[in-house]
């Protein structure tokens, strides 16, 4: 692949969109093989998944303006399906989602974030929509997933003025889960950058959530994701089944099994995804 790097540890995999040079821009070549590379996820061996960008500066700096420049109406809309389909898909990704955002999410970039389930990123990383600045409406399900992370005013404010938000402020409105910096030695060195502790923070998050229960964590997912979009009297009953669904499974029965063992002595076997 010429700008998707892909790694996976134990039960961990991780999507680099590696394109520095353009600060990770999203062009159609990005965007078809992250494509490809989300269907190519082990899903019996990966349990959770982090989505990052290349370098220490930027995450994803928003759809490819150059591509975009030339477009016609139809090219537009195609583009837009492209991108659309893509993030979708990361939504509705069977496991849990952490988008690690290593620097600017502008744009496609912060759609990208926001289709993810969690957000996490470097006290360098700046969100923003500028879309209407360049004559377009967010085309990668900004308008629709900012209002639902951060509710319609906030979204509205940002879309409309285009303003760019820094770490800190991105944290107050809820749009991402939490701010990591750099560690400083005593002299004020650095000895691990904000990036790389990123990275150890968004791995720590991913194995904790490896080691417990996959399909009740699918289910879990799934019941939020679902419900969001239903009446409450439908999303009870979403949840119900997926509730319903654990039951008889090998983790149900060995989970609670080993909770109501008076043996303390016994140590907790990984679930196995049954
Ligand atoms: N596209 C293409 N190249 C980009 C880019 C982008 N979005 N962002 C940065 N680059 C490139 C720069 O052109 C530059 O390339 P060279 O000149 O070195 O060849 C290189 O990355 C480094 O960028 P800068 O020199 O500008 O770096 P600075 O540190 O000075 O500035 C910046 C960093 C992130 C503030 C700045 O690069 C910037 O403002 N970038 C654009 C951010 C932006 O506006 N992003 C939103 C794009 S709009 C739709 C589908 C999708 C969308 C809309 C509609 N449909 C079809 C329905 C989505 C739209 C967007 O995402």
């Amino acid at each position: 692949m010429e700008y998707i790097l892909y790694e996976q540890k134990g039960a961990i995999a991780t999507i680099t969109i590696n394109r520095e040079k353009a600060l990770n821009a999203l062009n159609s070549t990005v965007l078809d093989e992250l494509n490809a590379t989300l269907d190519a996820v082990d899903l019996d061996t990966v349990r959770a998944l982090i989505i990052t960008g290349a370098g220490e500066k930027s995450f994803v700096a928003g759809a490819d303006i150059g591509e975009m420049s030339t477009l016609t109406k139809a090219e537009g809309e195609a583009f837009g399906k492209k991108g659309n389909d893509v993030f979708r898909k990361i939504e509705t990704f069977p496991i849990p989602v952490i988008a690690a955002v290593n620097g600017f999410a502008l744009g496609g970039g912060c759609e990208i974030s926001m289709s993810c389930d969690i957000r996490i990123c470097t006290d360098n990383a700046v969100f923003g929509q500028p879309e209407v600045g360049l004559g377009i409406t967010p085309g990668f399900g900004g308008t629709q997933r900012l209002a639902r992370l951060v509710g319609a005013g906030m979204a509205k404010q940002l879309i409309y003025t285009a303003r760019n938000i820094k770490a800190p402020e991105a944290y107050r409105i809820g749009l991402v889960n939490d701010v990591i910096s750099a560690t400083l030695d005593e002299a004020g060195n650095v000895t691990a950058t904000a990036k790389q502790n990123l990275i150890a923070a968004a791995e720590k998050m991913a194995s904790t959530i490896a080691k417990n229960a996959p399909i009740a964590v699918r289910n879990c997912k799934k019941a939020i994701n679902e419900g969001l979009d239903a009446s409450m009297d439908e999303a009870i009953v979403i949840e119900e089944k997926l509730f319903g669904d654990c039951f008889e499974t090998e983790d149900q029965k060995y989970g609670m099994a080993f909770f109501l063992d008076k043996n303390k002595e016994k140590v907790k076997e990984p679930f196995k995804n049954k």
